[in-house]
């Protein structure tokens, strides 16, 4: 049936706004059918190859600005390379084992799977709606067995070559719910959950070797020329090199049959400066004094309960407790206390420390509260041996050596050198190499996350699952209504038959640190498919990682986990390179206004009703808004913007366009709705440009000839800007080429669709869908943007035709000429000659001397 006859549509409306809700998904359908973004593992010979990635997201349900900044950066990058006829690797996937999934299924009652899994639907939906050129065949979650099983082989080849290992280690313990916390769960020494007292517990677990590699992960940081200086700097800092000495205190008595306590120090030029020894809670001699005084006992329960991160001892008032001990110092003999301190660590150097109070500021604020003795030994240049001293703060810098007896005189670097010497003559220690950097423990007691492949037997040791029985695979049916590991107390998973004896075993119990998971997952995206890790193929053909996107939260664990795990790979015959990523960008926070209501509470940007006085109101009442500081979006203080919604509103481009044209990338950005209107008023205007494309009245050949010059300008600049990361830059010059275009209306129709048709491609990795719409209507039939190639800059449309001089006379500025590029010396000076305001200045006076900087000035002296 036919269908009834419509009126006819208003003229100029459909014209007027570029629908981009019918033709956002509509480009995305394109590019999926065409399959524009799919690479072979194995690219063929004589391709470049480029692989982009953005660091992966926890699928916690719903994507924020954060993701939207870094994707939108990728894409750049991705689609710029494409165009520049690379093969581009741009793959995605999900960080998706951790302890939020455990919590919903708590409080929930949802099994983690399913959580996990259902947010992975979300997330992908609203991903694949900013129009991101990935290649979605590609996608895994770590917790597809697929990807935690080839995990598993992985940690077996590892642990066949050294690289693991199983040793005793502190980890914090929640006495009431029975369960390991992570040092984030432990708050203010308290489990998070049921605010007990935390208590130290020593546990077996399983290490990665990463200090084997220390210097080589040190060094190497130089050759990674493409990572922004910072972060190098954090990891370097991270490793931590030091030159110092261990030494050998002998004790004055013996302490239950030790004579000695070796400390390790990276100041041996100090030890004259030295008021006390300490010794870590965990310490022997610790153990010892507890041993023989309850409140020696007492004192080292309390440090227990401290936490074990390093960063809350660092923060932790300085305490201590006499253990009544003595040690002789190894120069003179004379007899120092021994102290059980907070702040000495077990797991660094020995866990012991000799004290120089004014040396360190650790030591001087134990020392002041405990009436300890403060000796200056180094004195800073020019200060006065005879008046100086130590007052608030410790003397840490280089100077000359005093009260030191051998020493006294010797700059810090010398006196270093000659204590060492001296100590090994004694036989009392060595010179040595202390790394910061420890032994990674990967053995965490929850359920979410990829099991480790171990038997425990009680006759054959921690035996390795067999090859051929990987995955071990979670078991569905788990209880999260007891506290602790649900994979210990699940009734039968745990009970196996050992793989060497046959007896009955325990499988271990213990899931990867999800870091584990994030470590590997950039190779694995080469053959995304392949029964082992990886295949040689693939990861020979695509690894390194060639630009890397990501958070600066990750500047330190993620990436030297991945350096490691590289490194590992390597010696176990999986790939053949040590840096996984050549390139690394870090981008800047997305942050927004913060807005609080009358009572205090925190309000949501679209709950506030800003009025055109500049108060702000909350929304549909008279309830006054206090506007407070642009900080990084987070949900605590509700300062957060939707993604889902702005794109609804306004189109993915417009997001994209605007998140990319506020700030440089590696900044900060503000998030601001007059800022996404803005940017979504210029796509609109250029589709207007586009839809206006008619032949001038009068077309004006010289106008044609101005704007294609532009033109090629902007591509040169674009380019510059994209490799560059400037992507602000990118942005302000296609603006500029949009003026021009909209000025030259007397530039005949021919230069106004080049420039035009040439703009859409210098936008169309940032804005790719309003690219292929515009592409498609001025270029019906002629494919994809997205399968073009870049501009190219033309080098003789850039030269520009007429430069402008100033001209000066004895050396005033007088006016201005403009002469052709190509002008000769006697040109140039005819024309400024002739300058009205020139000839004024001259006076008729006869010239004596013409001087011409080319493209610059001309100066006359009179
Ligand atoms: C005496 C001394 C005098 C120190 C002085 C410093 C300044 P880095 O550079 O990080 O390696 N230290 C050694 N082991 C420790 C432990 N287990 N827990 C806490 N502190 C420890 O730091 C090395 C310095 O940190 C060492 O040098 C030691 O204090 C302390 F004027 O020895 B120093
Ligand atoms: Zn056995």
């Amino acid at each position: 049936m036919p269908d009834t006859p419509q009126p006819p549509v208003v003229a100029n409306t459909a014209a007027d706004r570029y629908d981009f809700a019918t033709a956002e998904p509509l480009w995305q359908q394109r590019w999926d059918a065409a399959a524009c973004f799919a690479v072979p593992d194995v690219p063929p010979a004589g391709t470049k190859k480029y692989y982009v990635l953005e660091m992966f997201p926890y699928p916690s349900g719903k994507i924020h600005m954060g993701h939207v900044r870094n994707y939108t950066l990728g894409d750049v990058v991705a689609r710029y390379k494409r165009a520049r006829g690379h093969l581009v690797m741009h793959p995605m996937g999900w960080d998706a084992f951790g302890l939020p999934a455990e919590n919903a299924a708590r409080e929930r009652g949802t099994h983690p799977a399913a959580w996990t899994y259902q947010n992975i639907a979300n997330m992908r939906e609203e991903l694949k709606r900013m129009g991101l050129s990935i290649e979605w065949a590609r996608e895994f979650a770590t917790c597809d067995p697929e990807y935690y099983g080839q995990q598993q082989k992985l940690f077996l080849d590892f642990l066949a070559d050294g690289l693991v290992e199983r040793k005793e280690s502190w980890v914090n313990w929640d006495p009431v719910d029975g369960t390991v916390l992570a040092n984030e769960q432990v708050i203010d020494g308290k489990g998070w959950r049921s605010g007990a007292p935390v208590e130290k517990k020593l546990l077996s677990q399983w290490f990665f070797s990463i200090t084997k590699f220390a210097p080589d992960l040190l060094a190497s940081l130089d050759t990674l020329d493409r990572w922004p200086e910072r972060v190098r700097l954090m990891q370097a800092n991270w490793i931590g090199r030091s030159e110092g000495a261990r030494v050998r205190f002998e004790l004055a008595q013996p302490v239950d049959g030790e004579s000695e306590v070796e400390v390790f120090t990276t100041r041996p030029d100090t030890l004259f400066g030295m008021s006390f020894l300490a010794v870590a809670a965990e310490h022997p001699l610790a153990a010892a004094a507890a041993a023989r005084n309850p409140q020696a006992a007492a004192f080292v329960a309390e440090c227990r309960s401290q936490g074990t991160s390093e960063a809350v001892i660092e923060q932790a008032e300085k305490r201590g407790f006499d253990t009544g001990f003595k040690v002789k110092h190894p120069f003179t003999g004379a007899e120092y206390p021994v102290w059980i301190a907070n702040f000495v660590l077990m797991e660094y150097g020995t866990g012991a420390i000799f004290g120089c109070p004014s040396g360190d500021q650790r030591d001087l604020d134990f020392a002041r509260k405990y009436g300890l003795p403060v000796v200056p030994v180094v004195l800073p240049p020019g200060a006065d041996p005879a008046t100086f001293t130590i007052g608030a703060e410790a003397f840490t810098e280089d100077g000359t050596l005093f009260n030191s007896q051998f020493l006294d005189g010797l700059p810090v670097a010398e006196a270093k050198r000659v204590a060492i010497a001296k100590i090994e003559e004694m036989g009392r220690g060595q010179g040595v190499t202390n790394w910061r950097l420890r032994d990674w423990g990967v053995s965490r007691q929850r359920y979410w996350g990829c099991p480790i492949p171990v038997i425990h037997c009680d006759d054959c040791g921690a035996v390795p699952v067999p090859r051929d029985q990987l995955p071990v695979v979670l078991p569905k049916d788990v209880d999260f209504s007891r506290p602790g590991n649900p994979l210990d107390h699940h009734p039968t998973w745990k009970h196996v038959a050992c793989p060497s004896c046959g007896k009955a075993a325990r499988r271990e119990t213990d899931t990867f640190d999800t870091f584990v998971d994030s470590s590997w997952y950039f190779a694995r995206f080469c053959s995304p498919h392949a029964d082992e890790p990886v295949t040689h193929a693939a990861v020979d053909a695509w690894l390194p990682v060639d630009q890397y996107i990501g958070g600066i939260e990750h500047a330190i664990l993620h990436l030297l986990y991945s350096r490691f795990f590289t490194r590992g790979m390597r010696e176990t015959g999986h790939v053949k390179l040590d840096e996984p990523f050549a390139g690394l960008f870090t981008q800047g926070m997305v942050q927004h206004e913060s807005y609080k209501g009358a009572d205090g509470r925190w309000l949501y940007p679209e709950e506030v009703e800003k009025r055109a006085d500049g108060t702000s109101v909350v929304r549909g009442t008279e309830e006054p808004v206090t506007v407070g500081r642009v900080e990084s979006m987070s949900k605590s203080k509700r300062n957060t913007v939707d993604p889902g919604a702005i794109i609804a509103r306004y189109g993915a481009d417009t997001a994209r366009w605007f998140i990319l044209s506020d700030n440089p990338p590696e900044r900060d950005m503000e998030w601001s709705e007059a800022g996404v209107a803005g940017a979504s008023r210029f796509i609109h205007r250029v589709w207007r440009l586009a839809q206006n494309l008619t032949e001038a009245d009068k077309p004006d050949a010289a106008a044609g000839k101005k704007l294609l010059q532009a033109t090629h300008r902007a591509i040169a600049a674009v380019t510059e800007a994209l490799e560059d990361f400037s992507f602000n830059v990118a942005v302000a010059k296609t603006h500029e080429l949009a003026n021009a275009i909209a000025d030259a209306s007397a530039a005949p129709l021919a230069a106004r669709r080049e420039a035009l048709e040439t703009m859409l491609r210098l936008f169309s990795p940032m804005m790719p869908h309003l690219a292929e719409e515009l592409w498609s209507t001025l270029r019906p039939g002629e494919g994809l943007v997205a399968n073009l190639p870049w501009p190219e800059a033309d080098p003789a449309m850039l030269r520009a035709d007429s430069v402008t001089l100033a001209v000066q006379v004895l050396g005033k500025l007088r006016g201005t000429i403009e002469v052709s590029v190509d002008a000769t010396d006697e040109e140039v000076f005819a024309a400024a000659e002739a300058d009205e305001n020139v000839q004024r200045a001259l006076g008729g006076k006869p010239i004596k001397k013409r001087i011409h900087v080319k493209g610059r000035v001309v100066n006359f002296v009179v």
